[in-house]
């Protein structure tokens, strides 16, 4: 999409969906307007400081079938990141899980298919389920769904909905699936900053299980760099892979912390595992690389963690909120 249109962001007042809205302010000359719930995963100070004039922020829900529908019409293109995001919270309670991300996307996909416009369906790796540590194999756009939990089979019904909406009704989509994101902005829940918001308090870092589980990191200005070329130069109806080969096990990253934030790399505890803990996931985004010419700039985790931890340092006042009642959701579990 070159040129400059009107973009509704869903969730954009969540970690990635944030990220995105400054990212499109800062690289192109589309407006945004950000629909986002503002659950307790949502802030509106991630978007401090965007110019009035290209952005606007909406409280509501996705699930609100007739603000839905008078946002779609206003803009031209919909990038959907609403969604309940955490395993561990979709293992206590998966009912919102089903209302955001089903229904949620349901309503979203009625209200582009009415309007004619183009929408691009933000999802993840975990729809393709866990690999084996020592499977040479990556998944790719071919690979069978097999989601694990609440969240991942949510999510994996959502894409299949859109899907659904393309091939039924003529709807203009796309979908990404990417790996896990780091960087600012991120909940403190989610294993990163969680672990460097507790160095920070001196809390020893938390690892479930053994630690062996390995996520494949990429830094979230790469995935959302390349939901835009998706944007603008992917084929309609197709669904894009995004991953950095980023591949390291939980363990090492806990002791990469700590050892940048200057702390003995054995200063964590072991608490009690994800119940289904996927084990492994690693894309192949040759798809991305080859048909769009997209390739990552963050090439070095362990700069791209250094960048991280000085943001967490630097910006208390954002997390400080956020991080009692989640350690205190935590402790309920034994995590
Ligand atoms: P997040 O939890 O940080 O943000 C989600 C945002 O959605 C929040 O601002 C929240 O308030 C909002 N929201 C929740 N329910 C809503 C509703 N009913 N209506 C409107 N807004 C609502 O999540 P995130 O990590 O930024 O993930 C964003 C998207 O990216 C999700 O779709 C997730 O599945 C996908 N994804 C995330 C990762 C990752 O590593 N974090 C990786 C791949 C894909
Ligand atoms: O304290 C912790 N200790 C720990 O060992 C936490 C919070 C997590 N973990 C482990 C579990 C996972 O193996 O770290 C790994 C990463 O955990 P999460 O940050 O919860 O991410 P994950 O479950 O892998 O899912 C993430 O990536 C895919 C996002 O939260 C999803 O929204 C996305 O779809």
């Amino acid at each position: 999409m070159p040129g400059m249109s009107a973009i509704l962001v869903t969730g954009g007042a969540g970690f990635i969906g944030s990220n995105f809205t400054r990212y499109v302010i800062d690289h192109t000359e589309h407006t945004v307007t950000v629909l986002d719930a503002l659950t307790y995963a949502g802030n509106v100070a991630s978007l401090d400081g965007l110019p009035a004039d290209r952005f606007r922020f909406v409280k509501g829900s996705v699930g609100d079938a007739a603000l839905v529908d008078s946002l779609v019409a206003e803009n031209e293109l919909v990038v959907h990141f609403a969604a309940e995001s955490h395993n561990d919270n979709s293992l206590n309670d998966p009912s919102p899980f089903i209302q955001t991300n089903l229904i949620g996307t349901y309503e979203l996909l009625q209200a582009v298919r009415k309007h004619d416009r183009r929408f691009h369906h933000i999802s993840t790796e975990e729809v393709y389920g866990d690999l084996e540590l020592d499977d040479p194999g990556k998944f790719s756009e071919a690979t069978p769904y097999n989601p694990s939990s609440p969240y991942s089979a949510s999510k994996a019904g959502s894409d299949l909905l859109v899907r659904a909406w393309v091939r039924s009704f003529g709807v203009r989509a796309t979908i990404s699936n990417c790996s896990n994101n780091y960087g600012p902005y991120q909940h403190v829940e989610k294993f990163i900053p969680r672990q460097i918001t507790n160095v920070i308090d001196g809390i020893r870092p938390k690892l479930y299980g053994a630690g062996l589980n390995v996520r494949d990191w990429i830094h979230v200005d790469d995935h959302n760099a390349a939901v835009l070329r998706i944007i603008e130069a992917g084929t309609i109806g197709e669904t894009y892979l995004i991953g950095a080969d980023g591949e390291e096990n939980n363990k090492t990253v806990i002791e990469l912390i700590l050892a940048a934030m200057g702390q003995p790399i054995d200063a964590y505890d072991h608490v009690n595992d994800r119940p289904g803990h996927d084990l492994r996931y690693a894309i192949d985004a040759t798809r991305l690389r080859t048909e769009l010419g997209w390739e990552p700039r963050y090439r070095n985790f362990a700069q791209g963690l250094d960048a991280t931890i000085e943001w967490y340092r630097a910006n208390q006042d954002w997390w400080r909120p956020m991080k009692q009642a989640t350690e205190a959701k935590y402790a309920k579990t034994g995590q």
